[in-house]
């Protein structure tokens, strides 16, 4: 039998090349986000190229009872999983904090930290009787250093970075493995969602250098899950060799 994956957030940037990337390696996956025809595409695309088995599950992570429902309508060996990926989040804005909307606020930290927590949570209790599993949790290099303008942003994945401490705690004595990758810029449709489709200042993030691409991480997420049963990466920072943090990007193209 085939391993199995959930990827949430599988319509777009890091999360399809992530699923890619395992449908490639011949895992069985669950795809997961709001846009269905999107998440439809990808698993004929994938069923297709790679001849493994596809589920969809088209929800939203805030949404607790759709979480709760959507995970509980699978068949049960759909909901043993063997990686979690919880991918699904965003950003929107990027202004002071005394500027900034507090329906982006709630809405960053219902996506990035309450939809992870539902998520995980309904996936959880297989793990735990087969005592086996691997949740991979995507944060960011905002989790590490608070940039200006970044605020609650930056709160949800550092809010993240801590719940994924606590999981890798109490869920130790499960043998379930907590993996979060931190990711600097890297280009996908991340900055068109924060600046809510202005495409000119979403493409100015990425000038003058090479940023990451979405490719990557899902490479670098699939080292993490072809470790052996006794090898856990607990926190990973990955940037483009153009950043050092937060703070420091080099464009060398741009004097
Ligand atoms: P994209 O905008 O390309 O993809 C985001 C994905 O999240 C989409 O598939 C979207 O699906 C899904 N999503 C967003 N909100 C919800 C929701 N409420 N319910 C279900 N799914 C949702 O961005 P990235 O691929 O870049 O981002 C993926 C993750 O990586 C995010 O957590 C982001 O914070 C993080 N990250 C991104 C970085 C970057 O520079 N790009 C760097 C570091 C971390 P749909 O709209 O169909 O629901
Ligand atoms: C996304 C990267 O630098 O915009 O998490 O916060 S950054």
């Amino acid at each position: 039998m085939n391993k199995k994956i959930c990827v949430t957030g599988a319509t777009s940037g890091f999360g399809k090349a992530i699923a890619t990337s395992f449908a490639r390696q011949g895992y069985d996956c669950l795809i997961t986000g709001r846009r269905e025809d999107r998440l439809l595409a990808l698993a004929n695309e994938l069923r297709d190229q790679y001849g493994v088995t596809i589920q969809t599950l088209c929800f939203d992570v805030r949404n607790r009872e759709a979480v709760d429902q959507a995970i509980a309508s699978l068949p049960s060996d759909w909901q043993s999983l063997d990686v979690l990926v919880n991918n699904a989040g965003l950003a929107l804005g990027r202004d002071p904090f005394d500027q900034a909307s507090i329906e982006d606020w709630e809405t960053m930290i219902d996506t990035n930290i309450k939809g992870v927590l539902y998520v995980t949570k309904a996936f959880l209790e297989p793990m735990k009787q087969k005592k086996s599993g691997h949740i991979i949790n995507i944060g960011s290099t905002a989790a590490k250093e608070v940039y200006e303008k970044g605020n609650v942003y930056c709160a949800t994945k550092s809010a993240l970075d801590a719940i994924s401490q606590s999981m890798r705690i109490d869920l130790l004595s499960y043998g379930i493995k907590v993996t979060t990758i931190h990711p600097g810029a890297a280009e996908t449709e991340f900055s068109v969602v924060r600046f809510k489709g202005n495409q000119n200042q979403a493409a100015a993030v990425y000038e003058g250098y090479q940023p990451l691409v979405a490719e990557d991480i899902a490479q670098v997420v699939s080292f993490c899950a072809s470790l052996p049963p006794h090898v856990c990466i607990n926190d990973l920072v990955m940037t483009s060799t153009s950043q050092a943090n937060s703070f420091y990007l080099h464009k060398p193209d741009i004097r």
